[in-house]
């Protein structure tokens, strides 16, 4: 069985447990709390040495780090990846875009105020966040005012990954009132198979 190391409130590690109820595969999860240190001890290091979760480990013992890596591994052969070369690469293409230009403030800006509760502390650097996860924003508003979906006209890969941090996207300080089409789209992936709530 596989066996994935996370933390309930991670967006990164909710996008591999929704891939995985969408895929029907049975997973032990070993909640993992980054706020103690539980991602930097010496045995999790052995496994991941970027001291990171979602880290899963197949179910022959070998680790898989990096949540949009541990999605591709998994959904190899479904219909979650686009087939054809040039589709599949636009999907992975927002995947990257996920990581580079939306992941970086608006999951980290979320991680300060929600989950460390450390708004006044890193203020200054919320502050400098708070444009360019607007741009990822703003981007992704233009992109879904002309496609359902982020790699065209199926749910895929690309739409996991950027679901898990843009519904949240409130309770890092961003306010999805301006975003239209983000909003409708998100209704969308909630209404997809099998989907499941963060919280679940
Ligand atoms: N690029 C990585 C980011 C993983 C990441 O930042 N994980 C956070 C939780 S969301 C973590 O484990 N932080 C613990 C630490 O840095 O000590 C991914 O997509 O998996």
């Amino acid at each position: 069985m596989y066996r994935l190391f996370e933390m309930g409130d991670s967006g990164n590690c909710y996008k591999v447990r929704l891939l995985l109820n969408q895929l029907d595969i049975a997973y032990e999860r070993i909640p993992t709390n980054i706020l103690v240190g539980e991602s930097r001890t010496d045995e999790f290091l052995e496994l991941n040495p970027n001291g990171r979760v979602p880290l899963l480990i197949l179910p022959d013992g070998r680790p898989l780090a990096e949540s949009n890596a541990i999605l591709l591994m998994l959904a190899e052969g479904s219909g979650f990846i686009q087939t054809d070369a040039y589709e599949r690469a636009v999907m992975t293409q927002w995947l990257f875009f996920e990581q580079y230009s939306h992941e970086p403030f608006i999951a980290t800006n979320r991680f300060w105020i929600h989950i460390a509760g450390e708004a006044e502390e890193y203020a200054d650097r919320i502050a400098l966040n708070e444009p360019r996860g607007y741009q990822a924003l703003s981007v992704m508003e233009t992109h879904l005012s002309e496609v359902d979906f982020f790699a065209g006209a199926t749910y895929s890969l690309a739409d996991i990954a950027l679901y898990a941090y843009t519904h949240v996207a409130d309770e890092g300080g961003f306010s999805l009132d301006g975003f239209p089409s983000v909003r409708a789209w998100l209704e969308r992936v909630r209404a997809q198979p099998r989907h499941i709530p963060m919280t679940a």
